[in-house]
């Protein structure tokens, strides 16, 4: 929760900044800025841009995760490594049961964007994202009961997937607008990341990390969606799916699975410049299938059917789009609460994001 005070201290820092700014028309005048006309900051591929024209964008988001869910209720640690079963038991060395449990994650992603328009129906956008996971846990003593070994964390961090896309106009009336997304997603970060763990035997080999901590799906793989939005005097409204479909298993023997985002949002434009937000995200990931013969423990990160989740999440932001002198320059922040979760499990339980973004356009 440490990201609400952040997301007041942003929310007060735009309330107290602009009305300095309030009658600035500039030179392009008041009428061509309108902030509500790019979506929340947390929603990609979301407008299109005018022929001829660039932008550059960053956007820092960062997710935090804490405790155990399976299906949609809790479950501790000590249940987890006394119930839940180890789907490498069998195997040499193998306990019947889960003996190491994730207590809690942070995901950071730098992500650097650039859109040019060779049309006005057609926008060509480039994705890149840098990662930085860490993840703790604990793990119990030997085959069965509930002692204590100790703690470890582990992290990764470098570049992600990356990819390209095409957004091509549908529809566009003026006030209400929309495009299709039409993208790939390149395999550009490593599948075969390492890290210290703590093994319940006391023994502390490095290993090749399980999936969530991985940086890549290792696999080139389709991304498909539709993007609608519209807006009134005062009011903006708009809707997103966009799915990445997975096709072919990665070099180490598994693939990811699809992932969808339905979002849906509402903006307020308080003046031309700035508009608050309120957004629903439908997040939904299916689970691995395959295996990757380097990933193998006591612990659910390492099986590929512990991987699925299906997420409500609400959030409110800002944007604001400078006028005058600093015209094409935005910014966006959006708080995100998940407000439901379905995940096969045990699987760590997420419980809010904090994204900020930067964008240049000209
Ligand atoms: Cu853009």
């Amino acid at each position: 929760m440490r990201h609400i005070r952040l997301f007041a201290a942003a929310l007060a820092a735009a309330t107290f900044a602009t009305p300095g700014i309030a009658d600035d028309s500039g030179h392009n005048g008041p009428l061509n800025v309108r902030a509500d006309s790019h979506a929340p900051i947390g929603v990609m591929a979301d407008h299109m841009h005018k022929r001829g024209e660039w932008m550059f964008s960053y956007r820092f988001m960062t997710m935090n995760m804490q405790g155990n869910l399976k299906g949609s209720s809790s479950i501790s640690p000590d249940t987890i490594v006394t119930t839940e079963p180890n789907r490498f038991f069998g195997m040499p060395g193998m306990p019947p049961t889960l003996r190491i449990v994730p207590l809690e994650m942070t995901m950071d992603m730098h992500m650097l964007g650039m859109m040019y328009a060779p049309s006005d129906s057609l926008t060509l956008m480039v994705m890149a994202n840098y990662l930085d996971n860490s993840m703790q846990h604990v793990t119990y003593a030997g085959g069965m009961g509930t002692d204590e070994l100790g703690n470890f964390k582990t992290g990764t961090s470098g570049w992600g997937d990356s990819s390209v896309s095409g957004l091509v106009r549908l529809f566009d009336s003026g006030p209400t607008k929309l495009h299709a997304i039409i993208g790939v997603s390149l395999p550009t970060g490593s599948t075969e990341e390492r890290a210290r763990i703590l093994a319940p035997t006391g023994m502390t080999p490095v290993v090749r990390v399980p999936y969530p901590m991985q940086l890549s799906s290792g696999t080139y793989d389709p991304i498909l969606g539709l993007s609608y939005s519209g807006n009134s005097e005062s009011l903006g409204w708009g809707a997103q799916w966009r799915g990445t479909f997975r096709t072919t298993k990665n070099d180490d023997d598994y693939q990811l699975g699809d992932q969808h985002r339905v979002n849906a949002w509402l903006s307020y434009l308080f003046r031309p410049e700035l508009s608050a937000s309120a957004r629903l995200e439908y997040f939904r990931r299916d689970n691995i299938s395959g295996l990757d013969p380097m990933i193998m423990g006591p612990v659910q990160t390492a099986d590929p059917d512990r991987q699925a989740v299906r997420r409500l999440d609400a959030a409110i932001g800002l944007n604001y789009a400078a006028s005058g002198t600093l015209y094409g320059w935005r910014i966006g922040i959006e708080y995100v609460l998940a407000v439901d979760q379905e995940l096969d499990g045990p699987q760590l339980e997420t419980d809010d994001q904090l994204i900020i973004g930067l964008q240049k356009s000209f």
